[in-house]
């Protein structure tokens, strides 16, 4: 009997085996070497390689439970949705996404392209590297696959099979949650760094303007079926290198507001500028790197505009997305979205269960107090003067200001 003709969550010694019998691509007397790789909240992440024939590719199984607590209960379904949406993003954004080679549903589990020559963005933007393309890439990306995937450029009736086809409750209840509600009381499953806890319990848990617009931005995400999102478009879904970007994890993804793609984007981009901002030495080297995170961030919201409103010009094929004024408006919704969701990212990895690492690894109490309330305030007021954000520097102004509130003295 075929050991994988139901399922089990794989150990790599099983990785090893599945990779020889299941698949075609590396020789049957291969000596293969299996490693668990992956530091996501959710999945098993195995690298397998051939050395000697220098062939190697990643299998990604997920389990029944989040891999980060086992109160996520995960529909395993979570496998296909991510496979899929990768070829759909391949032949979007082509070059941009791996190359996926095999979907297993009865394992659960998705074989792709190794990436090994690139690194997670997240992990090289805390050893303070740059990558000056990235901008350009990632907004090319942004713009394929929220603005074909729309109703602005496709046809009604097969949009409409693809929100059916990729309906995510599971995951999109983990959003909802985690981003939406919880870091906006006194949850227990938020994870509050002790100092800010009374600091937060003023400015955000009383604040029930502040509250008002969340439950605004929360129903836009439930409610708006606008564009197929990656749905967790963080700086560890993104591999890179000099030349090259690629977009990971769209097990997230769903028919939702673009702006939530963008918005993500910008705010681990604030993340990884805190951490900058928090552990580097003063000096030229520190100047540079800084001035690189907020240009790539502004870069990222201009070329997002330019681009979407050329591919509308190109590609749009609603006729009354064409009456004059629609596409700005349009476009002006999704930039209130991205500022919306770039500040509830800002609160929920600062207070809730999933953290990141470039704050949570600052190591000097002082400093991470600062990083932390510095993401709080920036993520406030993103939230309140959404409807302000019209351009890349309304963006970067947010980040400029809360740094001369919190200067260091
Ligand atoms: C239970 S999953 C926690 C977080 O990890 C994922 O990457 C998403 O960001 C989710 O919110
Ligand atoms: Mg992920």
């Amino acid at each position: 009997m075929n050991k994988f003709n139901s399922y089990f969550t794989m150990t790599e010694s099983d990785v090893v085996q599945y990779a020889l019998s299941e698949l075609d691509f590396f020789a049957p007397d291969a000596e293969l070497t299996c490693k668990e790789i992956g530091d996501g909240n959710l999945n098993y992440v195995f690298r397998v390689e051939d050395a000697k024939a220098g062939r190697s590719l990643i299998i990604k199984q997920a389990g029944p439970v989040a891999r980060i607590s086992d109160e996520f209960k995960v529909s395993p379904d979570r496998n296909r949705i991510e496979a899929e949406i990768l070829r759909l993003q391949h032949d979007l954004a082509p070059g941009l996404v791996p190359e996926v080679y095999k979907y297993d549903a009865v394992m659960n589990c998705c074989v792709m392209e190794d990436l090994s020559d690139h690194e997670i963005l997240r992990t090289a933007l805390m050893q303070h590297k740059q990558f000056p393309l990235f901008a350009e890439h990632i907004s090319t990306f942004m713009v394929n696959t929220l603005l074909f995937t729309s109703d602005v450029v496709m046809n009604h009736k097969e949009k409409k099979q693809c929100v059916k086809q990729f309906i995510n409750p599971d995951l999109c209840e983990i959003t909802e949650d985690l981003v939406y509600t919880e870091p906006f009381y006194d949850c227990p499953r938020n994870d509050v760094y002790p100092p800010l806890r009374s600091f937060v319990k003023e400015y955000l848990w009383d604040d029930e303007a502040l509250l008002l617009e969340t439950a605004k931005l929360k129903f836009e995400f439930m409610t708006n079926a606008q564009s197929l999102i990656h749905g967790d478009l963080h700086t560890g879904s993104i591999f890179v290198k000099a030349d090259s970007t690629k977009v990971i994890d769209p097990e997230f993804a769903f028919y939702g507001p673009a702006g939530y793609d963008v918005g993500n984007v910008v705010a681990n981009l604030i993340f990884a500028f805190l951490h900058a901002e928090s552990v580097m030495e003063e000096g030229a080297e520190k100047e540079i790197h800084l001035d690189w995170l907020l240009t790539t961030i502004r870069d990222i919201v201009d070329l997002f505009k330019t681009k979407l409103m050329e591919a509308w010009q190109e590609k749009g094929t609603e006729r009354t997305a064409r009456f004059k004024g629609f596409p700005e408006y349009y476009l002006d919704m999704i930039l209130q979205d991205t500022a919306g969701v770039a500040g509830l990212e800002l609160c929920r990895r600062t207070l809730g269960i999933a953290g990141v690492k470039d704050i949570t690894s600052i190591s000097d109490a002082s400093a991470r107090e600062r990083a932390e309330k510095m993401c709080i305030v920036m993520g406030k007021r993103f939230i309140m003067e959404r409807k302000q954000m019209k351009n890349g520097a309304d963006f970067t102004n947010v980040v400029a200001a809360a740094g001369e509130v919190y200067s260091r003295s």
